[in-house]
């Protein structure tokens, strides 16, 4: 019997694996991971941070490819169990009302959710450096294209999966051209998804009592809506001698005011430690940006990028996690 409630239908096909008998983590990781590789396409180097939503039964994705130009976009993919994807070889082409929406230079890290009437994308957004980007589909096949969120410099737009007090509403973290050594995450509103306004910080980051979050910290997947609040998956980085080190850990915001943090993790969730996370294009990174949640089992399946070069899966269940969080909050 779960305690904690998930919004949500019930979602009995996520992707899922038990627990090794050898751990002890609240959160474990696929065994079969990655599940998706960098070669997936014959011009594909590396598809990554990427987003999941269950679609019809089976599931549909906005996938982060890096090609072998080194262009960064974003592509449509589907799967029938959450597991084999089958991603489409050229980006996703959006429609616009106004050519100067389609200005883009990149697009990369994107999240997707069913809000209302239609699944919106948010990625970052390659406008005069980078910014929130946002479309919508009701298909999977049409992608329309909407105003940028922000103006830069902006980076993780996290839209929440319903309006709140009657606004759309947005968590990012507001950022510079380049690789960003500082980073806050902040909550926005707007009546209709163009003007933006009432900023609240939400987060930043800890000394040396939580240093995996040290540097900079991001809202990762779409918050899910549980009975005890928001449950936030997030990134945190630390900076070593050899570079930032990206880790996972979650929050629970209040879910009339998500700006207040009720509990946020001291310790990481998952941080990269296996082969697959900390060789690659950019070694050492964990960066979550979906999950698949199931409110009838309270499995939550977290789909996380590796060391900016392939995708993996990682396990809990939201009473376990909840009680973790509970535990071990700052
Ligand atoms: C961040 C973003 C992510 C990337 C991470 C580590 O700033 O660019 O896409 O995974 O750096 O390189």
């Amino acid at each position: 019997m779960v305690k904690i409630k998930i919004s949500g239908d019930p979602q009995p096909n996520i992707p899922w694996e038990e627990r090794p008998n050898e751990c002890q983590d609240v959160i474990w990781r696929y065994s079969k991971n990655p599940i998706i590789h960098r070669n997936q396409f014959p011009t594909s180097n590396s598809i990554f941070n990427s987003a999941v939503v269950p679609f019809k039964g089976k599931f549909a994705g906005v996938f982060r490819c890096d090609d072998t130009a080194r262009r960064m976009n974003i592509h449509f993919g589907r799967s029938e169990d959450g597991l084999h994807w089958e991603i489409e070889p050229e980006p996703i082409q959006f429609s616009i009302d106004s050519p100067a929406i389609l200005e883009s230079e990149y697009k990369y890290d994107p999240r997707i959710t069913w809000l209302e009437d239609r699944y919106y994308v948010t990625w970052c957004n390659g406008y005069h450096g980078p910014t929130i980007g946002a479309g919508y589909t009701y298909d999977f096949k049409q992608f329309y294209q909407i105003e940028n969120i922000f103006m830069p410099y902006n980076r993780n737009g996290v839209l929440f999966p319903r309006k709140i007090k009657g606004k759309f509403a947005i968590l990012s973290r507001p950022s510079d051209r380049g690789h960003t050594p500082f980073g806050d995450m902040f909550y926005s509103e707007s009546p209709d998804m163009t003007y933006w306004g009432c900023h609240r910080f939400v987060m930043g980051t800890r000394g040396a009592d939580s240093s995996w979050q040290s540097t900079k910290v991001g809202p990762g997947p779409i918050p899910i809506e549980t009975s005890e609040g928001w449950l936030l998956f997030y990134h945190g980085v630390l900076t070593s001698c050899n570079g930032f080190v990206y880790s996972m850990g979650a929050a629970l915001l209040d879910l009339d005011e998500p700006w207040n943090v009720m509990k946020r993790t001291r310790p990481y969730l998952l941080s990269p430690q296996t082969p697959y996370e900390c060789v690659g294009d950019v070694p050492n990174v964990v960066f979550p940006c979906a999950t698949l949640q199931d409110p009838k089992t309270g499995r939550i399946t977290i789909y996380y990028g590796c060391a900016d070069t392939v995708v993996g899966l990682a396990f809990t269940y939201v009473d376990e996690l909840l009680e973790f969080i509970e535990k071990n909050s700052l």
